[in-house]
């Protein structure tokens, strides 16, 4: 069952991936993964971010549950949002829900992943495979298409914290 979920995503990455640079996607049950995607991470940098588009057509809600790449010794799901002026970052352990007809957006400044202890930095046109696992879908692998190093907190300060 994994070796096909592993060779459909491969298919749909191969199929996907020759259109507009960045624009492919996974899919898994009824889910789709949209452009999974992550940014240059700076020499020196231990934790790089993970970004995605979680579109659910059917009719149950599913969730993300845990994520898991040999480029990282761990992958955590996180939350960023504003308490006031001040941003706050913390790990959702129970993963992140996806309602039934629902999208969810994992993107910098809200919902995204956390690749800790990175030991080789994610440089500028890789792909840094995961496997994203659904409570109800079952896992996925996936490509996270590495783009320039950008300028969001992701990069700086807000992540700071996560170092310890
Ligand atoms: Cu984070």
């Amino acid at each position: 069952m994994r070796k096909f979920l592993n060779s459909a995503a491969f298919l749909a990455a191969f199929l996907l991936g020759t259109g507009l640079a960045g624009a492919h996607g996974f899919k898994v049950g009824e889910l789709e993964i949209g452009h999974p995607y992550s940014r240059a991470m700076l020499p020196g940098a231990k934790v790089g971010g993970g970004y995605f588009k979680i579109v659910n057509p059917g009719n149950t809600d599913d969730r993300l549950v845990s994520v898991s790449s040999d480029r990282a010794t761990s992958v955590q799901i996180h939350e960023m949002s504003m308490d006031g002026t001040i941003m706050k970052m913390r790990e959702l352990p129970q993963g992140i829900v996806v309602p039934a007809g629902d999208t969810v957006e994992l993107k910098p400044g809200g919902y995204h992943l956390m690749f800790m202890n990175v030991s080789q930095p994610f440089k500028e046109g890789e792909m840094v495979k995961a496997v994203l696992t659904f409570e109800k879908a079952g896992p996925v692998e996936v490509e996270f298409a590495v783009g320039p190093a950008g300028g969001d907190a992701h990069a700086g300060d807000a992540h700071k914290e996560h170092k310890k």
